[in-house]
């Protein structure tokens, strides 16, 4: 499941989900060997599309290259679109032994387009590889566990001669009574030997409300640029989440997306939606289980949001990576606001020059902008999360992707997770500045706080960054599931942990300039105990509910805190 509607009623589109045959290549030998001509069934096993490697047995801690390989039938000769929804690390991908593309990432789709398709049975065959260098994103040290393989869908699509290949809507920040004024871009492709006439059919709600043609030349893309005004339009907030149902036919193609009517700014160092002061009330959630590591099931998603709306929640963090589209659909839904940001984790100050690091993390802000850019609850970008941001090269590295982020989207909030607050030269480049610090836990105690803020508030004063509301985008401390007791002070303790996550909501919310918290985290995660050898049980026990989703004594003391909170 890729969404929760239907993007498409006229394309046929179907998922390649299922048994894959799989085989590791531990030695890297496959590319010599040629694998994608002859795949190596002797060694290989089947495994679930989407899924981890990881969670199958023998595989728990593969990192490596892998292949893939699954059979499609065309039913005649025809246009035909593959769509990656999600590959772990470098992604190689080769039909009938021809290489069709490369891709790196993880965490946002990628295309190959295959014009005139033959009938019959083709062989598709993937080379995955998920290895973790100095120049990866996300790095070779990171606290979650790099896990490996296919792990969103893949999708099948047969194209007509000319398709739509986006719809954008950037709507107006104005709204002037229950009107609304939308900028609609669509892009076009023709795969086309001449130049066709498309008649555009766009709807709202399933009503055509403009119709307009257009002329494409033979193999060309066109983007068409539309401005309209919708009567009776009802805002999107997260009391109401009022989404529509965008369309645009050509009457051989469709696409279809939902948009939501927000607006989102900073003012007098609040957070304003729709011009009202929101305070946002978080956690950072991955989106992972141990059972199935990121290939994480829907129905799994829509129950953390069940137990994540229950603690009194209006925000999340989607640490440290886009989530799965249809976990953003259910936050459009249900009217939660959402933090996104790509996995860029944790960078010293060695490899902040790195060209290939700033390329990768561009394309990835890219990717992912480009992905959500309709959605009503995302309200701010990521840049970073925990980078050497106390030096030049820091500071030039989010001075690009914040500036690409400002170029891409100019109606949402840029921001970024600091960890050296004292210290930090990146401030003033952030709309709202996100704080990680972990008193009582890593450092400090939980009386800290107080004194701390109030040191920070002038610090960034002195940076021209006095007047941008804070996020507190991390601090908690870890609870293994089970351990309780009579003492509130013993480290690792369920008590222990809500003591000290009540005592930091509580200065927070006391701080007129904190405009939101982010508990880190949600759930607990497994976490890589060969870089993090001090990850107790292998998890970073650090949730309000545990792996399995069972609730910690700190999430009731949390929900006493949020639910008394005005939203
Ligand atoms: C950091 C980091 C998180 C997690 C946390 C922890 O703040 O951003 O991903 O690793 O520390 O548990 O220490």
């Amino acid at each position: 499941m890729i969404r929760a509607f239907s993007q498409h009623r006229l394309r046929k589109t179907s998922l390649l989900d299922g048994p894959w045959d799989f085989v590791t290549d531990p030695e890297n030998q496959g590319l010599a060997e040629k694998w994608f001509l002859n795949f190596p069934l002797q060694n290989a096993r089947r495994m679930h599309v989407p899924a981890c490697w990881n969670n199958e047995i023998g595989l728990y801690s593969y990192e490596g290259v892998a292949w893939y390989r699954q059979f499609v039938e065309a039913s005649r000769t025809q246009h035909t679109r593959l769509v990656f929804h999600g590959v772990l690390g470098h992604a190689d991908v080769y039909l009938d032994g021809r290489h069709l593309g490369y891709h790196y990432g993880g965490f946002s789709p990628f295309e190959i387009v295959l014009p005139d398709l033959s009938k019959g049975r083709h062989e598709l065959v993937v080379r995955t590889d998920n290895t973790h260098t100095r120049d990866t994103i996300p790095l070779d040290k990171v606290d979650w566990y790099h896990y490996g393989g296919i792990i969103r869908s893949v999708e099948w699509q047969e194209l007509p001669a000319v398709y739509i290949q986006k719809l954008k809507v950037d709507y107006a920040v104005e709204f002037t009574g229950p009107s609304a004024v939308l900028n609609l871009v669509a892009e076009l492709k023709s795969l086309a030997g001449q130049t066709t006439t498309v008649t555009l059919q766009w709807s709202r709600d399933n009503i055509t409300f403009l119709t307009t043609e257009v002329i494409i030349p033979p193999g060309q893309a066109i983007t068409v640029n539309e401005q309209v005004s919708w009567d009776q339009v009802k805002l999107w907030d997260t009391q109401n989440p009022n989404l529509y149902l965008l369309g645009l036919q050509t009457g051989q193609d469709d696409l279809y997306d939902r948009v939501g009517f927000r607006t989102v700014e900073v003012k007098a160092g609040r957070i304003l939606l729709n011009r009202q002061p929101v305070l946002l009330k978080g956690v950072n959630r991955h989106e992972e289980h141990p059972e199935w590591g990121f290939a994480f099931p829907p129905r799994l998603m829509s129950k953390d949001l069940d137990i994540i709306q229950k603690l009194g929640c209006n925000f999340v963090r989607g640490s440290h990576y886009p989530n799965s589209q249809y976990f953003m659909d259910l936050l459009d839904e249900r009217g939660i606001l959402f933090w996104e940001e790509i996995p860029l984790w944790g960078y010293p100050q060695e490899v902040l020059t790195d060209q290939v690091i700033l390329s990768r993390a561009l394309q990835m802000t890219q990717e992912m902008i480009e992905r959500d850019y309709n959605r009503p609850s995302v309200i701010m970008w990521g840049t970073q999360n925990e980078m050497d941001t106390r030096g030049k090269e820091g500071l030039a590295l989010v001075e690009a992707i914040a500036g690409l982020v400002r170029s891409l989207d100019k109606t949402r909030l840029v921001t970024g997770a600091t960890m050296f607050p004292l210290d930090d030269i990146t401030l003033h480049l952030y709309d709202v500045i996100g704080i990680n610090q972990y008193f009582g836990w890593y450092r400090g105690n939980n009386e800290d706080w107080p004194n701390f803020l109030e040191q920070f508030h002038t610090y960034a004063a002195g940076k021209g960054a006095g007047d941008r509301p804070i996020i507190m985008s991390e601090f908690g401390g870890a609870a293994i599931y089970g351990s309780r007791g009579w003492e509130d002070d013993r480290m690792f303790s369920e008590e222990y942990q809500a003591t000290i996550l009540s005592k930091a909501l509580n200065s927070f919310f006391a701080d007129p300039k904190i405009a939101g918290t982010c508990i880190w985290q949600y759930a607990d995660i497994r976490s890589d105990t060969r870089r993090f050898r001090d990850r107790a049980r292998g998890f970073n026990n650090k949730g309000l509910v545990n792996e399995y989703r069972q609730p910690k004594h700190s999430y009731w003391s949390v929900q006493q805190i949020y639910q008394s909170q005005e939203i």
